[in-house]
């Protein structure tokens, strides 16, 4: 059909309700560039879900699972050149250097485009290009943005209409001027005629993801997978909105959110930030110990939160997405109850095992694996060859794409257009040593630098070496699309434009002791710190004083049903003052990367902590 046109003006097909016209003319152009073999502009049904599955079982992208164990619900296996984002793929094009940033990688924005546009040149021959139309937040809230992705994966398609707010009716909010982040992706694997397609198409030899902040626009080029290809997630609801936030005056954070409602019926809301395979998902959808009988926790998001300030002194936050994309590995009845329960259908799952009866597993799910599974890479599998080749079940970064509405504990209000007001920040990391179990901060500020040092051990969440501490201020090093330093600046600056500023609070689940083994048991029992900090909140919870900031004694903490300690409560909670020389040599290096926009305030701040650890 296209390959009989000539280049220039190839048929968009846009269906009659499609009104915006920079939204033709932009589509118009890249069909242009892409050489599609056809177009198909998603409507968000349930029949062309069902119909772009059916089509990927067929072409062997997907497999469809066991309708009775998990009903209508899929497994893909990734390219394994394509199983994580790409940071060093990751580009942010603003006009100045500067502006992005030593935390981004830059590139010239004139020199970038050149490059995208070679690159795209003909990109989709052979294949079909998606128009998915979203919403991030609730479609017509004040608070939510509409983006447009262009892509050449049905994978791609069908996944953002569970992680979004996918479909037709997003043409009706954006009218025929409205405004929204065109979000172009490819695979970057063009067909040539005849050419047989494989099961996951990627370019294994060249990614790039690739932001322009001021024009707000993303172009993502040669991987399918996670944050990297489902633009609407990191691209655009973090890096594009980070920006935007900037500029107008709200934050967009790395950052899950959840509801807290004590036995006296008093409800709190929290945002959480850590970063990415931390726990932010088993956090969100926790489970309160027995001994918390009467406490519920509900979820609003497990990922991002976009917070704007309330006419009435307070921050109020919005999920901007629709699903979750979480890691499998480790979760379990166990771990997350919820999580399992919202996984019965409906589920894209992606690089984990298949077991013989057509079901998923992945480590963690169960304590003794099945006697035999297809593996993420295709390959037989068997706790016997596990065992003598290390070869792992499913990838460590192995997901689950699911509806969250599916979610036993999605609040209520999970979907108000207005959000819910924020109580408190928590800032968490995994370390091993050094971070207490919890501290809250002296103030605004003090809050603002805790977070701008926090530090993390790296996880298969990002392609890369694992296991080593790097600074990763606010959990948004890879998803901050400015300079973090003027990233902390507006911080600080937000915590003056509403009367009652959110407590700030740090939190270290991931202690461990001399054998290596966390201390701090986690999961259900978070329950009694979060208690702790919505009573902190409230003013009703006692803290002491210490060089970092405000924190629990042992007696201020709920242990009923948990045997722990007072010498296990020294381990996660002790403040080494050797190693807190060593943090704050480690906060001045990150300073010194950042030192041409570092507020100065924060520099005062490393001042004041090395006066009371040094006394
Ligand atoms: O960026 S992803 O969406 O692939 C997942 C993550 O790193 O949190
Ligand atoms: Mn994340």
């Amino acid at each position: 059909m296209a390959s009989s046109t000539s280049a220039g003006n190839r048929p968009i097909n846009a269906p009659a309700y499609v009104k915006n016209a920079r939204l033709i003319q932009w589509v118009q152009q890249m069909v242009d560039l892409c050489e599609p073999e056809s177009v198909h502009w998603c409507d968000g049904s349930q029949e062309e879900y069902d119909s772009l599955c059916s089509q990927m079982v067929d072409t062997g992208m997907l497999i469809r699972l066991n309708q009775e164990k998990r009903a209508n619900s899929y497994l893909a296996r990734s390219d394994p050149s394509d199983v994580a984002r790409v940071e060093d793929r990751t580009f942010i094009c603003s006009k100045n250097k500067v502006d992005a940033g030593p935390n981004n990688n830059w590139v010239d924005p004139a020199e970038m485009r050149e490059t995208m546009n070679n690159l795209f040149k003909g990109c989709m021959h052979g294949r079909t290009m998606y128009i998915v139309p979203f919403s991030m937040g609730p479609l017509g809230s004040p608070i939510a943005h509409i983006g447009i992705e262009i892509t050449d994966s049905p994978y791609v398609s069908v996944s953002m209409r569970t992680m979004t707010r996918m479909g037709k009716a997003v043409f009706d909010v954006l009218g025929t001027d409205g405004e929204f982040v065109p979000c172009m992706h490819t695979v970057g694997a063009p067909l040539a005629n005849g050419e047989k397609d494989v099961a996951w198409p990627c370019n294994k030899e060249t990614k790039y993801i690739v932001h322009y902040p001021e024009s707000r626009e993303i172009w993502s080029y040669g991987s399918g997978y996670g944050g990297n290809a489902l633009l609407g997630k990191k691209c655009f609801a973090l890096r594009i909105a980070s920006a935007m936030g900037r500029d107008q005056g709200w934050l967009a954070e790395h950052m899950l959110i959840l509801g807290v409602e004590s036995p006296k019926g008093e409800k709190a809301y929290v945002a959480a930030a850590f970063p990415s395979a931390c726990g932010k998902t088993n956090f969100a959808m926790l489970i309160p110990p027995k001994s918390h009988e009467g406490w519920k926790i509900t979820t609003i998001g497990d990922d991002i939160a976009w917070i704007k300030p309330g006419a009435d002194g307070k921050f109020y936050a919005i999920n901007p997405e629709a699903g979750f994309f979480g890691v499998a590995p480790g979760t379990s009845e166990k771990t997350n109850f919820n999580a399992m329960a919202t996984l019965k259908e409906n589920i894209i799952f992606t690089n984990v095992a298949l077991t013989d009866d057509g079901d998923v597993w992945w480590e963690g799910m169960s304590k003794e694996a099945p006697a035999h599974l297809v593996d993420w890479q295709g390959k037989d599998w068997t706790p016997e060859i596990a065992k003598e080749t290390g070869r792992k079940a499913a990838h460590p970064n192995a997901r689950f794409t699911a509806p969250a509405a599916q979610c036993p504990s999605i609040d209520s209000a999970w979907e108000d257009p207005a959000g819910v007001p924020i109580s408190a920040f928590i800032f968490g990391g995994r370390r091993a040593a050094a971070v207490p179990l919890v501290v809250e901060a002296f103030n605004w500020n003090y809050g603002v630098y805790m977070a701008a040092t926090m530090g993390s051990e790296t996880t298969a969440a990002a392609m890369g070496k694992q296991g080593e501490t790097r600074r990763d201020p606010f959990a948004m090093l890879p998803f901050c699309g400015y300079h973090m330093g003027d990233y902390f600046n507006h911080w600080l600056q937000m915590g003056h434009v509403i009367d009652n500023p959110p407590k700030i609070f740090c939190v270290n689940w991931f202690r461990t002791n001399e054998k290596g083994e966390f201390v701090w048991p986690g999961f259900g029992d978070n329950m009694r710190v979060l208690e702790w900090i919505v009573n902190r909140c409230k003013g009703q919870a006692p803290a002491k004083q210490t060089a970092l900031g405000w924190m629990p004694s042992y007696e201020d903490i709920d242990w009923t049903g948990l045997d722990f300690s007072k010498e296990q409560f020294q381990q996660v909670t002790s403040i080494d003052a050797e190693m807190w020389k060593k943090e704050l040599e480690d906060h001045g290096e990150l300073f010194q990367k950042l030192q041409e926009r570092l507020p100065k305030a924060l520099v005062l701040k490393r001042e004041l902590m090395q006066l009371s650890l040094w006394r």
